[in-house]
C-alpha cells in the first residue's frame, strides 16, 4: 500500500467500508463461578506468570523485593502495606505478580522492530497481543506523513517538543496528561514545568477514577480522600463494600478484611455480580489456608441492579430512622450531628417521604434484604464503608457519595477508631499525584505557595480535565498533547470520537514502558519515549535514587528498584519533565532543573517547603512505614461546602432508571487478567469466563425474552446524542446478574460510552452506566465500522 499510515486519513467523518477482515472470536469456554478468591491456584497462576517468558530471574528476584522496606511499591494497586515486621516474605498477589512480570518481561523491541512493522500493521493487531510484544527500549519518532516509527536521540526529541510547545499561540493549547503510575518526585518537577510553561492542563486519569470521590468528599466532610487507616479494618464491627470487586483489584485487601472479620467484623457485600472476592478467601501466603476450607467473607450480599444503589442507600438511612423511633436515642448519634454536622432535620423531612415498596422495587433488592442489612448498621458503631468504580462512575455518583456519608454520619462513624469513609484507589500513585499537584484545578494557596517559593507566576485559570481535553482537541483547541504514562485513546470514552481527536493533534508524545494502542493513533508527528519501570534500578551520578508514592490512605512510602533497566538507553521520568523543561524554557526558566536530575532529594526539600504534611520529607520517607499525611476527618475534624466547621447532610433525588423493552443499563468492568488497558490474557478465572473478553454477560430471563441464547453471537448498540455507536461481536454469556443490568468488559465497548455521558459534578465518563440495545450479530455491520474505528478499537483482527 503506497500509504498505509491511517493517520492520513484525517479526513475521516463517520462510516467509511471496512478494509480488514472482521475480528474472530476466540473458542469461549464457561464455567461455574468461584465463590472465594486468591489461594493455592491465586499462587500458581502468579508463578505461571512469572515464568512465562525467559524473565524467570528477573520477576523473580523482583517478587521478593516487592512491597518490602528496602525494596520497591508494587506497581498495581494502592492497597497500603501492612507493618513491614509481620511478613517473612513479601506481601504480594496474584495481580501485583502479573503487574510486575508485565514490567519486568525480558521481552524488548527496538528500532528494528519499528522498521519492521507499520503502525497501520501493528493497529490490526489486538489489545492482547499488543501487551505481549515486551518493553520498549528506546525512543522513537513518527514524522509526518510517515508509516513507521523511526529510531531519534534524546536530544533531538526534546529539541521536537520545544519546536512546538514555543510555536503554539497559547501554552493552553498543550495539555499534560498522567497515569497513577508516575512517582511523586516525578509529578512534582512534570506540574511545575507545566505550569512555568503557562497551563493547568492536567488532565489524569483520576478524571476517569475516583474524581467522584474527591469531589464529593470535599463538599461534604470538607477533604476529599479516605479516613480510614489500614488498623481501622481490624478493629471494625461493620465493613461495607460497595461496587468494588476486591479479589481481582486490590486483592490484598482480603487479608485485611479477612483479619477484620476474624476479630470479629462484620461484612456486606452490595454488588450486581456475587464477586468471588467478596464471597470467601484462602490466605495465599499461609500454606495451611490452602488445604482448609475458604474463609467466608461477606455475611450479607445484596445483588443491586445497576445505579440502584442510590434507592439502596435511602432505603437503609429510611430504616435507621424508623428503628431509632423504636429504641429513641439508641441507634443515631444525636450528640454528634448536633455538635459536627448540619442539615440533618432537612433530610429527615425528605426521607420520610419515600415508600419501601418503591425504593426497593427501585434498587432491586427485596424489603427483607434491605431490612436485615439495615439492622446490621443500626446495631453497629465502628462502620467502614468501601467502595471503587461501580460507584463513581455512575452519573449520579457523586449524589452516591453524599449519602454514603449521610449514613455514617447518622452513626456518628467517621472520625472514629474502626469507622469512616474508604474510596479505595486504583493506580498505585494516584493519590500522590493530586496531591503534589497534578490537578487541572488548583487552589490559590497551592498556587501561591508555587508563586513565593519559586517566583514564576502560575497560570490561575482552571485548566482541562480528561474530558474536556479530548472535546478541546476535537475542537482543534489543544494542538499538543504529552501523556506521562497510561493509554489515553482506550482508557477514555466514546473511542471512536475520541480518535478522531487525537488524529487532528500537531503533536502526540507518549511517555511510556510498553506499547499501547494510544501509540498508534496519534496526531500528526508523533514521540514514544521509554522509561526505566518502577522495580528497575534509577542510578543518577552513579548513585541509587529512590523515589515515593502515596497509598490509599495517605501514607508516604519510598521506593527503590532492584533490577537491571532492560536497555540502556532508558531514561526516568524526572529526567523526561526536566529535560523537556530545559528544551523548551530555556533562560526563560526561573528554576534549577539540573539541580533536580542530579538529586531527587533537592525536589523533596522544596516539596516539604511547599505542600503541607510533607515538613521534613527525606528525612520521613526513609524511616519504616513512611509517614502519614494530615486528615482532618480521620481526626474528627470536618468542613462542608455551606457550612465551615461543621459536615453536611445532603438531599439527593432517585435517579428514574426506566428503561424500554429492548434497552438495558450496561456497566463496563475488568476481568481477572488485565490492568485497566493492559491485557495480560484472555481469562477471568473467578467469574468462570475464559478465551474470549468480547462477552455481555446477562439475567437468564432477559436472555430469554429478547429471544436470545447462551453463547449467541450479538452486537451492541448506544444511541446517546441521537449516534449509533456500535461495538460490533459478542457473545452472550449467562450470568447472576439481576435483569435489565448487563456486563461488559472495559476497554473493548468503551466506543459505547457516550463522550457526553458523565458523572455530574465530577465530569467523569460514567462507563457504568451506560444505555445499550442488543441484537443478534448482523455480519454486514462491519461495513458500516470504518477501519478508523476498528484501529481504535481493537477489532481490525487479522
Ligand atoms: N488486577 C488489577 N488491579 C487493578 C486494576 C486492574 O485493572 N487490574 N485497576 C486499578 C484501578 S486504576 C482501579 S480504579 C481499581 C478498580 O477496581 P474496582 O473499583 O473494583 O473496578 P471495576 O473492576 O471496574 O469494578 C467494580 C465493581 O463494580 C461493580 N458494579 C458495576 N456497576 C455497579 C453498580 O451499579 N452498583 C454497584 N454497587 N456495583 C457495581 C462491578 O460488578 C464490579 O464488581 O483497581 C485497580 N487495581
Ligand atoms: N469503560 C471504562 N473505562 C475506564 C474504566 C472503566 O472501569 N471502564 N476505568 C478508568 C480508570 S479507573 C482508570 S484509572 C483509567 C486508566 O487509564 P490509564 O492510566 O491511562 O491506562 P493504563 O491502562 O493504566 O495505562 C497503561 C500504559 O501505561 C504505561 N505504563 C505502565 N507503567 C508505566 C510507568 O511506570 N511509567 C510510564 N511512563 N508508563 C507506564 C504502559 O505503556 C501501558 O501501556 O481508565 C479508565 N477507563
Ligand atoms: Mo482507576
Amino acid at each position: 500500500m503506497e500509504n498505509e499510515n491511517l493517520n492520513k486519513k484525517n479526513e475521516y467523518s463517520g462510516h467509511s467500508p471496512a478494509a480488514q477482515p472482521p475480528y474472530r472470536l476466540g473458542e469461549l469456554k464457561l464455567e461455574a463461578p468461584e465463590n472465594w478468591a486468591a489461594g493455592a491456584p491465586a499462587v500458581m497462576h502468579s508463578i505461571q506468570q512469572l515464568v512465562r517468558d525467559a524473565s524467570t530471574l528477573r520477576g523473580g528476584r523482583a517478587l521478593f523485593s516487592m512491597n518490602q522496606f528496602d525494596g520497591f511499591d508494587c506497581p498495581s494497586c494502592a492497597w497500603p502495606d501492612p507493618d513491614h515486621d509481620r511478613s517473612p516474605i513479601a506481601e504480594y498477589c496474584e495481580s501485583g505478580a502479573k503487574a510486575l512480570a508485565e514490567e519486568a518481561t525480558s521481552k524488548k523491541i527496538g528500532a528494528d522492530f519499528f522498521r519492521e512493522n507499520s503502525v497501520y500493521d501493528l493497529s490490526k493487531m489486538t489489545d492482547y497481543q499488543i501487551s505481549q510484544l515486551g518493553r520498549i527500549c528506546e525512543p522513537v519518532y513518527l514524522p509526518e506523513g510517515g508509516t513507521h516509527y523511526q529510531p531519534i536521540s534524546w536530544d533531538n526529541a526534546f529539541a521536537k517538543i520545544a519546536e512546538k510547545l514555543n510555536g503554539l499561540d497559547s501554552p493552553d493549547e498543550a495539555m499534560f496528561y498522567t497515569s497513577g503510575r508516575t512517582s511523586n518526585e516525578a509529578t512534582w518537577v512534570y506540574q511545575l514545568f507545566g505550569r512555568e510553561f503557562g497551563t493547568n492542563n492536567f488532565p489524569d486519569c483520576s478524571n476517569m477514577c475516583h474524581e467522584t470521590s474527591g469531589y464529593a468528599l470535599t463538599r461534604c466532610i470538607g477533604f476529599g480522600k479516605g479516613s480510614v487507616k489500614l488498623e481501622d479494618f481490624y478493629e471494625s464491627d461493620l465493613i461495607i463494600i460497595m461496587g468494588q470487586n476486591p479479589g481481582t483489584n486490590s486483592p490484598r485487601m482480603l487479608s485485611a478484611l479477612t483479619k477484620g472479620k476474624k476479630n470479629g467484623a462484620k461484612i456486606m457485600a452490595i454488588n450486581p455480580l456475587p464477586e468471588a472476592g467478596l464471597m470467601g478467601f484462602r490466605d495465599p501466603q499461609k500454606p495451611l489456608a490452602l488445604i482448609t476450607k475458604p474463609f467466608e467473607l461477606s455475611d450479607l450480599y445484596l445483588p443491586v441492579k445497576i445505579n440502584g444503589d442510590m434507592a439502596l442507600l435511602k432505603a437503609l438511612q429510611l430504616l435507621l430512622l424508623e428503628e431509632e423511633e423504636k429504641n429513641p436515642g439508641k441507634i443515631i448519634d444525636h450528640p454528634f450531628i448536633t455538635e459536627k454536622t448540619a442539615g440533618f432535620e432537612a433530610l429527615t423531612e425528605e426521607l420520610k417521604r419515600y415508600d419501601l415498596g418503591f425504593l426497593a422495587e427501585e434498587c432491586g433488592v427485596p424489603g427483607e434484604k434491605l431490612r436485615e442489612a439495615a439492622q446490621m448498621i443500626a446495631t453497629n458503631k465502628k462502620i467502614i464503608i468501601c467502595w471503587g468504580m461501580g460507584i463513581t462512575q455512575q452519573h449520579n455518583g457523586v449524589d452516591m457519595i453524599y449519602n454514603i456519608v449521610n449514613l455514617l454520619l447518622m452513626k456518628g462513624s467517621i472520625g472514629i477508631r474502626g469507622g469512616g469513609v474508604c474510596p479505595v484507589r486504583g493506580h498505585s500513585n494516584v493519590q500522590g499525584n493530586r496531591t503534589l499537584l497534578v490537578n487541572h484545578k488548583p487552589t490559590d494557596e497551592q498556587l501561591d505557595a508555587l508563586e513565593k517559593f519559586y517566583g514564576f507566576k502560575p497560570p490561575r485559570e482552571g485548566g482541562y480535565d480528561v474530558v474536556k481535553a479530548i472535546k478541546a482537541m476535537h475542537d482543534g483547541k489543544v494542538k499538543f498533547m504529552f501523556c506521562m504514562g497510561g493509554n489515553l485513546l482506550s482508557a477514555a470514552p466514546d473511542t471512536t470520537y475520541t480518535a478522531d481527536a487525537m488524529r487532528k493533534l500537531e503533536m502526540s508524545v507518549m511517555v511510556s514502558t510498553k506499547l499501547n494502542r494510544g501509540h498508534l493513533i496519534h496526531g500528526k508527528e508523533a514521540l514514544i519515549l521509554p522509561v526505566i519501570s518502577r522495580s528497575e534500578k534509577d542510578i543518577v551520578n552513579g548513585e541509587l535514587q529512590h523515589i515515593s508514592t502515596e497509598n490509599s490512605m495517605g501514607v508516604v512510602e519510598w521506593s527503590r528498584g532492584v533490577l537491571e533497566p532492560i536497555s540502556e538507553n532508558l531514561i526516568n521520568e524526572i529526567h523526561v519533565a526536566c529535560r523537556m523543561a530545559k528544551a523548551v524554557l530555556g533562560d526563560r526558566s526561573v528554576i534549577d532543573w539540573d539541580r533536580f536530575m542530579n538529586s531527587y532529594d533537592a525536589i523533596r526539600d522544596d516539596v516539604s517547603q511547599c505542600i503541607p504534611g510533607f515538613e521534613n520529607y527525606n528525612e520521613r520517607v526513609v524511616q519504616k512505614g513512611g509517614f502519614y499525611l494530615p486528615n482532618n476527618p480521620r481526626d474528627g475534624k470536618f468542613s462542608s461546602e455551606h457550612v465551615p466547621g461543621k459536615a453536611a447532610f445532603n438531599i439527593t433525588p432517585v435517579p428514574d432508571n426506566s428503561l424500554a423493552d429492548d434497552e438495558y443499563l450496561m456497566a463496563t468492568t475488568r476481568t481477572h487478567d488485565q490492568f485497566n488497558t493492559v491485557v495480560y490474557g484472555l481469562d477471568d478465572r473467578y467469574r468462570g469466563i475464559f478465551n474470549e473478553r468480547r462477552i455481555v454477560m446477562m439475567n437468564e430471563k432477559d436472555i430469554e425474552k429478547a429471544g436470545l441464547k447462551e453463547g449467541e453471537k450479538v452486537d451492541l448498540f448506544n444511541y446517546d446524542d441521537g449516534i449509533e455507536r456500535i461495538a460490533p461481536l459478542f457473545i452472550v454469556v449467562k450470568y447472576a446478574i439481576p435483569q435489565k443490568s448487563t456486563m461488559t468488559y472495559f476497554p473493548e465497548t468503551n466506543v459505547l460510552v457516550s463522550i457526553n455521558n458523565v458523572v455530574d459534578g465530577a465530569n467523569m465518563p460514567a462507563s457504568k452506566y451506560v444505555r445499550i440495545k442488543i441484537k443478534k450479530h448482523d455480519p454486514e455491520i462491519y461495513q458500516k465500522i470504518g477501519e478508523h474505528i476498528a484501529a481504535a478499537t481493537g477489532t481490525a483482527q487479522q
